[in-house]
């Protein structure tokens, strides 16, 4: 029976493969604070700035590749059960071939219907403009979980951390809620891995195994460490 790993990811995972971060110093988009723009009223006052500000980020998203912090996760895969909880909307999970990603604050690629929010289509390139309707008649929006906006995916990423064995934070600054809540269902035996330059308040004290370094060469050393001292080598 494959032990089971649970990986909470933030903006700072993506960092070296070219995305910015959210709070690190010049900030994610010049000038405007997110959430500022990632917002209801944000849409309702000022549409065309919000659908500028994400097609912005869909444009880059689509462009940046993978890097060895994404790619240690997806390798993961072959001696453990792994599942991905990630707060990052971009596909970097998936394009390194994890295949068990769930998106706590949704997905740049995918748009939804203002109308019913039932109706979800994964966009075409790398614009969506004023005037692009659902099939009801309604402006689409982006699939993306805004300030003050439910989390709908929180429940099922509970259950996922209740039932996790091994427990890897990395790249995120645990500042936003009730994401960094998670860490709060991880079962005290659990033992619990960070990686980021900056380790978070959160993390320290609190008997994490820390690496505190960037993902792209923290998570490899993770990687390494589980399958030698939590991958029963199957003796044939
Ligand atoms: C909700 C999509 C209620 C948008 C996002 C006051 C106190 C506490 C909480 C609140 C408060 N006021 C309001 C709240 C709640 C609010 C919140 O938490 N606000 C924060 C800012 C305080 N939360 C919400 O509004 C949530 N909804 O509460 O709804 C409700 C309930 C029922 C019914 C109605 C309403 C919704 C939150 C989701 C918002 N959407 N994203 C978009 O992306 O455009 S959140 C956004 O922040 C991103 O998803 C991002 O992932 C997330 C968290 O940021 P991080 O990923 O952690 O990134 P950050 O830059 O902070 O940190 C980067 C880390 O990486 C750093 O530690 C850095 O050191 C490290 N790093 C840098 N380089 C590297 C690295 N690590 C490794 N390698 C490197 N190379």
């Amino acid at each position: 029976m494959k032990k089971k790993i649970a990986v909470l990811t933030g903006a700072g995972i993506s960092a070296e493969s070219g995305l910015k971060t959210f709070r690190d110093s010049d900030g994610l988009w010049e000038g405007h604070d997110v959430t500022k723009v990632a917002t209801p009223e944000a849409w309702a006052r000022d549409r065309a700035l919000v659908l500028e500000f994400y097609n912005q980020r869909r444009k880059q998203a689509l462009e940046v590749k993978p890097n060895p912090g994404h790619l240690a996760l997806a390798t993961l895969q072959e001696f453990f059960e792994v599942v991905i909880i990630t707060q990052n909307i971009d596909a970097l999970h998936e394009k390194a071939g994890s295949s068990n990603v769930l998106h706590l604050h949704g997905e740049i690629s995918k748009v939804r219907s203002t109308l019913d929010p039932e109706l979800i289509y994964e966009l075409e390139g790398w614009e969506l403009k004023e005037g692009d309707k659902c099939g009801k008649g309604s402006q689409l929006r982006p699939h993306i979980v805004w300030f003050g906006e439910p989390v709908p995916m929180m429940e099922p990423a509970i259950r996922e951390a209740l039932s996790a064995d091994i427990f890897i934070v990395a790249g995120t600054s645990l500042v936003v809620y009730p994401a960094a809540g998670l860490l709060d269902f991880i079962r005290p035996e659990v033992p619990k891995f960070v990686v980021d330059p900056k380790i978070p308040e959160t993390a320290t004290g609190n008997n994490f195994y820390l690496y505190e370094e960037p993902a792209s060469t923290g998570l490899p050393k993770v990687k390494e460490y589980l399958i030698k001292n939590y991958h029963e080598q199957i003796h044939t």
